[in-house]
């Protein structure tokens, strides 16, 4: 086993500092109250660690924080996830499965980093594949994104595509932090920028669009999508739940139309588990301010797909 089967590390975090639209932070706090965790603890059997906290990491709020390389927000970003990578890398350490509430998706940066550096030392530097379900790549590098917004960069920083000496800046990301493009899968992507595009091409990422699953179906694509990682490889599953159609997800911040169905999501994530190799979630973008009227709907969405991953719905 990768990790201690039925332990439960979740880290819930209530950061919106990687985009614009407040409310993303909110999330967790709704997650929760919906009974994700009693789901997760009762009817799942997992021994669930929570601290009983959203962290929202005001103690190490920069006072000033004005653009750098075109990046937003960017000393609040490195600090939360700074912080965020070595809370996974705790729970990873000790063999927990690492289950984050987010936020927007620039936690990724904090948590995969923590968690392919946990990887590396409890598995003899075996190397964390990444499977990363969204509309959108999130691979702009600072210099090439159009918005600024470090929620569209985290897989640039993560990859090392996009490097920053600043200790302040995420200059803290570290050899041991990175993943390699040849272990990271795409599926969903229906919004990619032009810049994006050639990053996908000039690096070979395996990338999976809407176009690929209506031409093959989802079924033949996770199988695709797994054996491009490989048998017996850590994998972390990275969901923003904007990848899934506004009809099942319409309270994010960046929908876009033509997605996933609900159904479509549950069964990626279901596959996933059913490898036995995943070690750890995002589940990010759901913002319950917008789109008020679907908010229950999004967050009904979001436990779906977390209970999925975690071998819900499987006989
Ligand atoms: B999300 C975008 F330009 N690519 O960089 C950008 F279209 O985490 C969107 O996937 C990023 O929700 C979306 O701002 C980030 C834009
Ligand atoms: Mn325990
Ligand atoms: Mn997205
Ligand atoms: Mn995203």
């Amino acid at each position: 086993f990768l990790t201690r089967p039925h332990e439960l590390g979740v880290v819930a975090v209530g950061f919106s500092g990687g985009q614009c639209k407040p409310g993303v932070e909110a999330a967790p706090v709704a997650l929760i109250a919906s009974g994700l965790l009693e789901q997760l603890r009762d009817d799942l059997d997992y021994d669930v660690h929570y601290d009983n906290m959203v962290h929202n990491y005001t103690d190490i709020m920069p006072t000033s924080d004005s653009e750098y390389r075109n990046m937003k927000k960017p000393r609040a970003v490195s600090a939360v996830t700074q912080r965020l990578s070595e809370q996974a890398y705790e729970h990873a350490k000790q063999g927990k499965f690492v289950l984050t509430l987010g936020g927007d998706h620039s936690i990724a940066i904090g948590t995969i980093s923590g968690i392919a550096k946990a990887i590396r030392e409890r598995l003899e530097g075996r190397e964390l594949a990444v499977i990363w379900v969204d509309a959108h790549a999130d691979i702009n590098t600072p210099e090439i994104s159009q918005s600024g917004n470090i929620h569209g960069m985290p897989v640039a920083f993560l990859t090392g595509l996009a490097k920053e000496e600043n200790k302040d800046i995420f200059g803290w990301l570290e050899k041991e932090h990175l993943i390699n493009v040849s272990k990271l899968v795409y599926i969903g992507l229906r919004d990619v920028d032009r810049e994006e595009k050639k990053l996908l091409r000039e690096h070979s990422i395996r990338a999976f669009s809407m176009h690929d699953i209506d031409r093959h179906g989802i079924g033949r694509v996770v199988e695709m999508a797994l054996a491009h990682i490989g048998n017996d490889t850590p994998i972390h599953l990275s969901f923003d739940v904007d990848a899934l159609d506004p009809q099942w997800a319409p309270s994010t911040g960046t929908p876009v139309r033509g997605g996933l169905t609900l159904r479509e999501g549950d069964f990626i994530a279901e596959c996933v588990h059913q490898t036995g190799n995943l070690v750890g979630m995002d589940l990010v973008e759901v913002n319950p301010s917008l789109e008020t009227s679907g908010a229950s709907d999004t967050i009904r969405t979001g436990c779906s797909l977390v209970r999925s991953a975690l071998g819900d719905s499987l006989l």
